[in-house]
C-alpha cells in the first residue's frame, strides 16, 4: 500500500524535469503573448472576486484565460487518461473524490487514505491551476492513468482532449446558481481584506447575471449542451451523470463510473461491499468532518477556504433562497435552452 502522500505529490512533479535557461524565456514569452491576448477581451466586472472575460463564446474567469489558451495549445493527454469536467458548483469535489479513490482503490486503505489529509481537489488538481504556473507542466511524468478535471467547456478544449474519456457531471441550473452564490459571497468574507468588497452579495443581481449566462464558464446551458451531445455521438467516450441521479443511487452510479473510467468492481469486490465503503467514504456527511476539510484560513491553492467546497450537498435547497418567480425564470431560460437536445431537469424537490 501506498502511503497517503504519494499521489498529492504527484502533480508537482510536472515541474521538477530540468529545463534549460532558454526553455523558461520561452515559455514566459508564450505566456506574456497569451496576457497580452487577455487584455484586449471583452471584460465583465458584475461579479465580486472575480471579472469575467469572453473567450470563444463563454465568460472565463480573467485569470484563468491564459491558462485557457496554454491548455488549448499544450494539452496532450493519453488515451488512458481521464478528464472530469463540470460547470462549477455542480458537485466537482464529489466527483474528484469518487473517481480518485475508485481508481487508488488497491493502493490504499480505509484507514489510511489521501482523502484523509488531502481535500479532493488537491488530490486531482484543475487544469486551469496546473497550466497557471506561467510555465508548461510536462504532463508525461504522471502515471498512467491520471485524471485530470477542468470547468473548460468543450468548444474550448483540444482536439487531443477527445482521445482520453471524458465525464461530465452536471447539476439543476437552480441548485448550481445558489450553491454559486453562497461560494462567492462566502468567500467574499474570506477575500475581505484583500477587497473592499465586505458587504453581502446581492441575490437578484446575480441571479440576474447567471440566468443571462454571465456567469463563470457561463452560459451554463451551452457548457452542458456542449457535452451533452457529444455524450450522444461517443457514449464510449463522454460519461454524462446528473447530481441529482448520483444522489438517488450512488452505489450504482460508481459502479459506471469505475466501469467507464476502465477499472470495474469484480465480483469479490461489489460482494465485500467495495463500492458501498467508497460512497461512504466520499459522502459529504463524512468528507465534510475531515480536518482537511474544515479549513477555514484560505490555503487551498493559496486562496480558497476548504470549507467553501462543503456547505450543504442537497438536492432542491434552491427552495430555500429562490422565490417561486426565480425558480419559473430559471426553469423557463434552461427549457428553452435545452429544447430539442433531448437533456431535461425534473424539478428536484427538497431534501430537508
Ligand atoms: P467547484 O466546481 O467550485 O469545484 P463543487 O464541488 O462543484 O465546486 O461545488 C460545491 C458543491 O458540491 C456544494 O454544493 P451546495 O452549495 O449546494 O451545498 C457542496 O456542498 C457540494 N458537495 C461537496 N462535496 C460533496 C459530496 N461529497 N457529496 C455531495 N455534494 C458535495
Amino acid at each position: 500500500m501506498a502511503s497517503q502522500s504519494d499521489h498529492a505529490a504527484h502533480f508537482s512533479q510536472c515541474f521538477l524535469s530540468p529545463r534549460t535557461q532558454q526553455d523558461i524565456e520561452r515559455d514566459e514569452q508564450i505566456y506574456n503573448s497569451y496576457e497580452e491576448l487577455t487584455s484586449q477581451l471583452p471584460i465583465n466586472h458584475d461579479w465580486p472576486l472575480f471579472s469575467l472575460q469572453h473567450y470563444q463564446s463563454f465568460w472565463i474567469p480573467a485569470r484563468f484565460v491564459p491558462a485557457c489558451m496554454a491548455i488549448q495549445s499544450h494539452f496532450n493527454p493519453r488515451p488512458s487518461d481521464i478528464l472530469l469536467v463540470t460547470n462549477p458548483k455542480s458537485g466537482t469535489t464529489w466527483l474528484k473524490a469518487l473517481s480518485f479513490a475508485t481508481l487508488h482503490r488497491r493502493s490504499f486503505s480505509l484507514s489510511d487514505h489521501p482523502l484523509l489529509t488531502n481535500t479532493p481537489h488537491q488530490c486531482l488538481p484543475y487544469l486551469e491551476h496546473l497550466f497557471s504556473h506561467r510555465t508548461f507542466p510536462n504532463l508525461n511524468v504522471l502515471p498512467s492513468p491520471t485524471i485530470f478535471a477542468t470547468h473548460l467547456p468543450l468548444s474550448l478544449l483540444p482536439q487531443s482532449a477527445l482521445r482520453c474519456r471524458i465525464v461530465y457531471l452536471c447539476r439543476d441550473p437552480k441548485d448550481t446558481f445558489v450553491s454559486m452564490y453562497h461560494f462567492v459571497d462566502r468567500s467574499m468574507g474570506s477575500f475581505a481584506e484583500h477587497t473592499s468588497t465586505t458587504q453581502g452579495l446581492d441575490l437578484s443581481k446575480t441571479f440576474q447575471m447567471f440566468s443571462q449566462g454571465t456567469s463563470a464558464f457561463g452560459p451554463f446551458w451551452d457548457h452542458m449542451l456542449g457535452y451533452w451531445k457529444e455524450s450522444l455521438r461517443s457514449p464510449e467516450m463522454v460519461l454524462f451523470f446528473r447530481y441529482e441521479e448520483m444522489m438517488e443511487d450512488p452505489v450504482s452510479r460508481l459502479s459506471r463510473l469505475a466501469q467507464f473510467m476502465g477499472c470495474p468492481f469484480s465480483m469479490e469486490e461489489e460482494r465485500d461491499g467495495v463500492v458501498e465503503d467508497i460512497v461512504k467514504l466520499c459522502s459529504f456527511d463524512n468528507l465534510r468532518e475531515f480536518e482537511v476539510n474544515k479549513d477555514n484560513k484560505g490555503s487551498f491553492e493559496g486562496k480558497l477556504p476548504a470549507s467553501s467546497f462543503f456547505r450543504k450537498g442537497k438536492v432542491g435547497d434552491w427552495v430555500n433562497y429562490l422565490s417561486m418567480e426565480m425558480a419559473e425564470k430559471l426553469d423557463a431560460i434552461t427549457k428553452e435552452k435545452l429544447h430539442g437536445s433531448g437533456l431535461t431537469f425534473e424539478s428536484s424537490s427538497v431534501v430537508p
